[in-house]
């Protein structure tokens, strides 16, 4: 049995490094392989579902989870199939994202492919906007994929993501509005639940998805920490500012964090202190997944105060 079951897209990652983007650093993303992987650095017993393509990104992704300790068994590797890549930019605003990930094997995942087992006997299933905005067939799974988990009684968490080159606002908003209101613990950023609710206060952000039926809302303010709210009670928690070279993953880190101090001690607020933490120092390097830290930094850092 696992603490954290991850479905959604892996995809090969390409950093851009200087100016002359004639320097990219290979690595890896995809959001919630991403969330699986800082959780398993952070203590969690964790594992993917999703499929790869039988190509070397494929072969590089099972070795990847196997190294970080996450899981993998369930993964499909796909006959004649891609694994999807990515590169990132830096501009005036940040990263920006180029992807080559249309029919990709993951894409290609469907409902009877789900390891419904493997849904069943973990106590977190998370999926993301992304892992329903890359085809039908990925969204259906989705869905299945939670109406299995709130059967069995497995918590649900859900990042919101939204990637408007993936797919446009009207259907993501009709899509993600109606995932929300399906999951336990929604883990919203704030300019993704703007675009997505319409309203503009973190506090009413926050009562929108409580309102759905959410049991823990941990809506991530950039800089300004994170508001968690519970029904009953909200919370603004700080975060400590660092010099951030990427913020690429640094959601996805925030989600695993979260969700290993969350299921280690119950408490969504100390929960988020420890994401917040997680996420700033994941921010310290390129890419993804490099930068994630492990146990030891994170407590490195929360002693510095
Ligand atoms: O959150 C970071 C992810 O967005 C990145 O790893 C790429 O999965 C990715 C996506 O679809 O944007």
């Amino acid at each position: 049995a696992f603490d954290i079951l991850a479905f959604g897209e892996p995809l090969m990652e390409f950093a851009q490094l200087d100016d002359s983007r004639r320097h990219y650093l290979p690595g890896f993303g995809g959001d919630t392989s991403n969330v699986a992987i800082a959780a398993a650095r952070l203590g969690a017993k964790t594992a993917v579902f999703t499929a790869v393509g039988d190509d070397a990104f494929g072969r590089d992704f099972l070795k990847l989870w196997d190294e970080e300790g996450v899981d993998r068994s369930s993964v499909i590797t796909m006959a004649g199939e891609r694994t999807g890549i990515y590169f990132i930019s830096y501009g005036p605003d940040g990263h920006e994202f180029s992807y080559y990930r249309a029919g990709s094997a993951a894409s290609l995942v469907r409902p009877s492919l789900l390891p419904l087992d493997l849904i069943g006997s973990s106590r977190v299933l998370h999926i993301s906007g992304i892992s329903q905005a890359i085809s039908v067939e990925a969204c259906d799974t989705c869905f299945a994929a939670v109406r299995h988990a709130r059967e069995k009684g497995v918590a649900v968490s859900y990042d919101t993501n939204l990637r408007l080159r993936l797919w446009p606002l009207d259907r993501a908003r009709a899509v993600i509005n109606a995932t929300a209101q399906l999951a336990d613990i929604v883990l919203p950023g704030l300019d993704d639940a703007r675009q997505l609710t319409g309203l503009d206060r973190p506090e009413d952000i926050c009562d929108f998805y409580l309102k759905g039926g959410a049991r823990i809302v941990a809506l991530t303010l950039g800089k300004d920490g994170t508001m968690v709210a519970v029904p009953g009670e909200r919370r603004l928690i700080a975060g400590r500012p660092v010099k951030a070279v990427d913020a690429t993953g640094a959601g996805d880190t925030f989600d695993g964090a979260f969700l290993a101090a969350w299921l280690r001690s119950g408490d969504p607020f100390a929960a988020a202190a420890y994401g917040n933490a997680a996420a700033a120092l994941s921010t310290l390097g390129h890419g993804a997944v490099a930068p994630m830290p492990r146990v030891a930094d994170v407590a490195a850092f929360l002693a510095k105060g």
